[in-house]
């Protein structure tokens, strides 16, 4: 009988194109980080998956490589204590982050554990499904759902990089009213998205409302989301609220910390969401000792421990009477892939999912950008995560990688370079 034991684990970095899209912590940096993990049985099978590439990260998944050596794909168990035994950090939160503010918990150390844990966790199931002839899906228990819908994720943005690295992006400046119910527009028309979410708190927070409410009028009865990443007050995110009376599906981490957000849920009847002060086990049971200020908690399998883990989240959020969805970050196809079949295994996650995909214009999974139908991703039904590399997008995206000196993202030194006096304290309005 073949054995099927882990013989090598491979972290290929990659870097990809990124509009200037502005958010609370300054503006995207010309190129994304990403890594692509390859997981090789002896048997010559390949499992794969994509995570954060910043260097903290790739320090990580290096460190923990060797542990997975000689393992089952199946022992996902083993797994996580192994690599939690490597890469526990000693470093702790405030060392790391220093003052910058950070809207990615993806880049937060105390989550190096969940990040690579769940790095592996779906490249072994990858192969587990190409070793069981299922679909990840399956190995999840099943679709709730033939397909996923996601939502149109629409940034205030300038024209062009300011370091002008390549030709600029075919969505033009996104600022004001008109050009963000354009930009929307566009993203639907391509993509068919229902629902709309706009990226706040980098605008005056009156110009911000005026969008929203732009939106609401142009797309009547679509689902509306706004995001300032906690760079509200509370006067400032009551305010606005009340300006968008109506209209707002979820409110969305509109002002800092998790007692910021339970005063602004007091005085305010739209339900709370984050991906911000609900972001590991420990900050979900401070929300629940405090009555639940946040209502929906927005996972991410990429720190929250894998696709397991975002399925026991659910189970939690179900106990406690929460709602979920799903946060996103610059990403490719395989995480977008992955984030599919999770999504559709989980019925309680039933708001469109967030995605940065259309933002981005690379691929590095084979037959290139993966189709929207109607706003939704169909569950892929053939074994495994159901993509597989692109070798040569794969070299591509590795040079742009080689070609770049950026290793950490930092929107706040980007916005430094358009304006010297930027300093990403929050909350700024
Ligand atoms: O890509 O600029 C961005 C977003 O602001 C991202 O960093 C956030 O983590 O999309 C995320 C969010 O919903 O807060
Ligand atoms: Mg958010």
């Amino acid at each position: 009988m073949t054995s099927h034991l882990i013989r090598h684990v491979r972290v290929t970095p990659i870097a990809f194109r990124d509009p200037p899209l502005l958010n609370a912590a300054g503006i995207h940096e010309p190129w994304a980080l990403r890594s692509i993990i390859e997981i090789e049985t002896d048997s010559g099978l390949i499992g794969i998956n994509e995570s954060y590439g910043d260097l903290p990260m790739l320090e990580a998944l290096a460190k923990a490589a060797p542990a997975l050596t000689g393992l089952s794909p199946w022992a996902l168990n083993d797994m996580e204590t192994r690599i939690a035994a490597l890469v526990t950090p000693t470093q702790t939160a405030s060392e790391f982050l220093g003052t910058q503010v950070s809207l990615a918990p993806g880049t937060h150390v105390s989550k190096t554990v969940a990040k690579v844990i769940s790095a592996f966790e779906v490249a072994m199931m990858d192969l587990q499904g190409q070793l069981a002839n299922a679909p990840v899906v399956d190995l999840l228990g099943g679709a709730a759902r033939p397909a996923v819908p996601f939502s149109a994720y629409l940034f205030f943005k300038y024209a062009e990089h300011i370091e002008k690295p390549y030709a600029p992006d075919p969505w033009g400046e996104g600022i004001k009213p008109e050009q963000m119910v354009a930009q929307a527009r566009r993203m639907i028309g391509e993509y068919g998205f229902k629902s709309i979410k706009l990226k706040a708190g980098t605008l005056l927070p009156e110009q911000e409302a005026a969008t929203i409410l732009a939106l609401a009028k142009a797309f009547p009865g679509a689902p509306l989301r706004i995001d300032p990443n906690g760079n509200w007050t509370v006067p400032t995110s009551l305010k606005v609220v009340e300006q968008l009376r109506g209209v707002l599906e979820y409110y969305e981490d509109p002002a800092p910390g998790l007692d910021g957000m339970a005063e602004v849920a007091r005085q305010c009847e739209v339900p709370l969401a984050t991906n911000m002060v609900v972001t590991d086990l420990k900050e979900f049971r401070r929300n629940v000792e405090m009555g639940c200020p946040v209502r929906i908690v927005l996972s991410d399998h990429h720190y929250w421990g894998g696709l397991r883990a975002t399925q026991r989240l659910a189970t939690l959020c179900q106990t406690f009477g929460l709602g979920l969805s799903m946060h996103s970050n610059s990403h490719l196809g395989i995480s977008l892939t992955a984030m599919t079949h999770l999504a559709a295994s989980v019925p309680l996650l039933s708001y469109a999912c967030d995605t940065h995909y259309p933002w981005q214009d690379d691929e590095v999974v084979q037959g290139g950008r993966l189709q929207f139908d109607d706003g939704s991703l169909r569950v892929p039904q053939t074994p495994g995560l159901g993509v597989t590399l692109d070798r040569d997008a794969l070299a591509r995206l590795h040079d742009n990688y080689l070609n770049t000196t950026i290793r950490n993202r930092d929107d706040l030194g980007q916005m430094r370079k358009y304006d010297p006096a930027f300093t990403g304290h929050q909350p700024r309005f």
